[in-house]
């Protein structure tokens, strides 16, 4: 599984999620399943074309790898955007939020251990 952190003028894209019911409303870094064959800068290329109606390129790592309760790893990348503005196509919602901003949105479980190494990226801690 990979997740895209889109960080553009010191603010992170942040994307609310529809499903399943149990994540519904809360916030994550956009991104999804790699299919067989992908490589992650591949899957993540995909995913935001997909998401976000962007075509993006990278990326480095960022944070920890995630593991997941179904045995799949979830590792998050930063992303440039090379071209669109990015649309929630898949999600409800799309925010951009700076550091100070990020302690205060509700994200998904999985994404919250990434706070501190994305806020090293942000404005306003
Ligand atoms: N997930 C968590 N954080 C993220 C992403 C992209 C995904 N940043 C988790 C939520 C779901 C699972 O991975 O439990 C599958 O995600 P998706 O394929 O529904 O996006
Ligand atoms: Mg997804």
């Amino acid at each position: 599984m990979v997740a895209a952190a889109i960080i553009v003028d010191g603010r992170l894209l942040l994307a609310q999620r529809t499903r399943p019911p149990e994540l519904a409303g809360l916030w994550e870094l956009p991104g999804g399943k790699a299919e067989a064959g992908e490589t992650a800068e591949d899957a993540l290329r995909r995913e935001l074309r997909e998401e976000l109606g962007v075509e993006v390129s990278g990326g480095d790592r960022i944070g920890d790898d995630v593991p997941l309760p179904d045995g799949r790893v979830l590792r998050a990348y930063r992303v440039e955007l090379v071209s669109g503005t990015p649309v929630a196509l898949d999600h409800a919602e799309l925010r951009w939020v700076d550091g100070r901003e990020l302690g205060d949105i509700d994200l998904v479980g999985n994404d919250r251990g990434w706070v501190p190494d994305l806020r090293v990226h942000l404005n306003g801690w």
